[in-house]
């Protein structure tokens, strides 16, 4: 990633113009290093307005994540050191895992298409191309494994405030992982564990959301995707989202370190969309059904089933 593109990038501004001298003259480069840098913005899908005696300004971010912005957004944050960009890999999942032994640090894998992308008990994931987003977010707490139930509520609720945050949408949270939108399902998360003598070595988790309409997802009748929803492409701003998701698992992840999950009990409770309803709860094979009671501190839900006896699950497939 040539260093100029992400300087400049922040020097532009979505209100202001500023001059190619002004540019040159803060970054210490030739006016023709900045022209040359503009132009391979431009060609990654920036809308930059030029004019005579102003300057340049941006008025748009490409229409797909761009990995300009994203590395300018990891350079900012305090969470994660890099990022790996692949155009189309089998699962990010899977790249993670084989860079996760090159590193102790935190990191992040994005893809802009899978070929392979899994859902949770081996099933598949649909991840066209340039039309959701995959990541895998590699972390590496040192507490004990059993801790990993309650990752998930607060990783869950930093998914679904950025989603409502950037797309303007109310997404909720179905139990445990799964983000709705409008009944159906806009993302899904699945969290893989390295461990040793039952402590964490590093938390792989992989994050699928549906972003633009595709055909490939219509055979999947509980799908859906932001444009969907919102019902135009236009005013999706995906630099926006990333930037708003790595603030919020950035937040949310630090305070899963140092907070119970009491803490953010009732905005979970709030976001969630099980309760008070009748569900069809699958877990190891078996299919009862019941009412969610609540979720308590270690991250249990609990359910009343219909003997009348409360039950508590700890990871299930759960039809509303
Ligand atoms: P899950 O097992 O809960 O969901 C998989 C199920 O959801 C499928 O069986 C299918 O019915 C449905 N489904 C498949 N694709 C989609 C889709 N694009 N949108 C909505 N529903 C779908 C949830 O698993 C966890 C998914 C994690 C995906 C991420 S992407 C980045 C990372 N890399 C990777 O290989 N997986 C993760």
């Amino acid at each position: 990633m040539s260093n100029l593109k992400k300087e400049i990038l922040v020097l532009l501004d979505r209100e202001q113009f500023i001059s190619g001298q002004n540019i040159a003259d803060q970054l210490d480069v030739s006016r023709t290093a900045v022209w040359k840098t503009i132009q391979a913005l431009k060609e990654e899908g920036y809308l930059i307005e030029s004019v005579t005696k102003r300057g340049y300004h941006l008025k748009s971010s490409p229409r797909y994540i761009s990995p300009t912005s994203l590395s300018v957004l990891i350079n900012k944050s305090n969470l994660f050191n890099n990022v790996e960009y692949f155009t189309t890999t089998p699962s990010t999942q899977k790249e993670a895992f084989r860079i996760l032994s090159e590193t102790r640090d935190p990191f992040m894998v994005v893809a802009e298409e899978q070929t392979e992308g899994r859902g949770r008990f081996e099933r598949h994931w649909e991840s066209p191309s340039k039309t959701g987003i995959y990541i895998s977010l590699v972390l590496r707490p040192n507490i004990p494994i059993t801790e990993i139930i309650r990752f998930n509520l607060f990783i869950s609720l930093a998914i679904s405030k950025s989603l409502d945050e950037a797309f303007g949408v109310e997404t909720g949270i179905k139990w445990p992982n799964d983000i709705y939108l409008q009944d159906k399902k806009i993302c899904g998360f699945l969290t893989e564990v390295v461990s040793e003598s039952g402590v964490i070595n590093a938390i792989i988790c992989g994050i699928g959301i549906n972003i633009f309409k595709d055909v490939s997802r219509t055979k999947i009748p509980t799908a859906t995707s932001i444009e969907d929803v919102v019902g135009t492409s236009e005013k999706v701003d995906l630099d926006l989202f990333m930037e708003r998701f790595l603030d919020n698992i950035e937040v949310y992840y630090n305070r899963f370190l140092t907070d119970p999950f009491s803490s953010i009990r009732d905005d979970w409770k709030a976001k969630s969309i099980i309760f008070g309803k009748d569900l069809r709860i699958t877990e190891t094979g078996n299919m009862f059904t019941g009412r969610a009671l609540d979720i308590n501190d270690d991250g249990f839900l609990e359910v009343l089933d219909e003997e009348g006896n409360i039950k508590k699950v700890i990871s299930a497939d759960i039809e509303l």
